[in-house]
């Protein structure tokens, strides 16, 4: 069995959507450092699971990074939306012509050894708040190729665009091939 230690149950139901193996939801809380990167931020979290999850396991840290903001709030998405949310971040963005933000996703999965994949998603910030699917800033995020907000997606369209989705594939792969050899 494959565990996914998260708090967050959409994430959890994104990807085993897009996935062709067993993985089960455990909550076990993990501090979340201050850091530059996501990549940082999960390495950092597997290490301090290694020895509390019996079995091979991963995390998935991620986050929206807004260009003309100098790519806030990335490494604390989660925070600025518990703190200001949707309607804030369109408040930062008001009179804001370049609209451009990306987002993250970094799955850190260890088996033995950390294993790293990413995924990113290209898009802009919408002007307003539209659809209530997804969860966090879905509803302000309109992906490169499309003109619907995440919110206004189911989640298999989402996965086919998001970062999550790309971040996903490249793990299933990686489980594909270890289970060849
Ligand atoms: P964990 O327990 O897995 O850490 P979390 O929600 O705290 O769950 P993160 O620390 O990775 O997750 O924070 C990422 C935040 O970025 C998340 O809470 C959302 O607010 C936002 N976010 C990440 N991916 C998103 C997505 O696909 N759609 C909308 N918002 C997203």
């Amino acid at each position: 069995m494959i565990y996914f230690i998260t708090s967050n149950r959409h994430k959890y139901e994104e990807i085993k959507k897009a996935i062709d193996f067993e993985i089960e939801m455990l909550t076990i809380s993990y501090p979340e450092i201050q850091a530059e990167s996501l990549e940082e931020v999960a390495k950092y979290g597997i290490e301090y699971l290694i020895d509390k999850v019996n079995g091979d396991f991963f995390i998935e840290d991620s986050g929206l990074f807004i260009k003309a903001l100098n790519g806030f709030p990335g490494v604390y998405s989660s925070y600025v939306f518990k703190t200001i949310g949707n309607e804030g971040i369109l408040k930062l963005m008001e009179k804001v012509e370049d609209r451009e933000a990306e987002f993250q996703s970094v799955i850190a999965f260890y088996d033995g050894d950390i294993n790293i994949f990413k995924g990113i998603c290209k898009g802009k910030i919408s002007k307003e708040i539209k659809g209530n699917r997804g969860f966090g800033y879905d509803p302000i995020f309109i992906p490169e190729g499309s003109d619907k907000t995440f919110g206004e997606m189911e989640r298999e369209e989402k996965n086919k665009f998001s970062h999550r989705g790309k971040a996903v594939k490249k793990f299933a792969d990686y489980i594909k091939m270890r289970e060849f050899y």
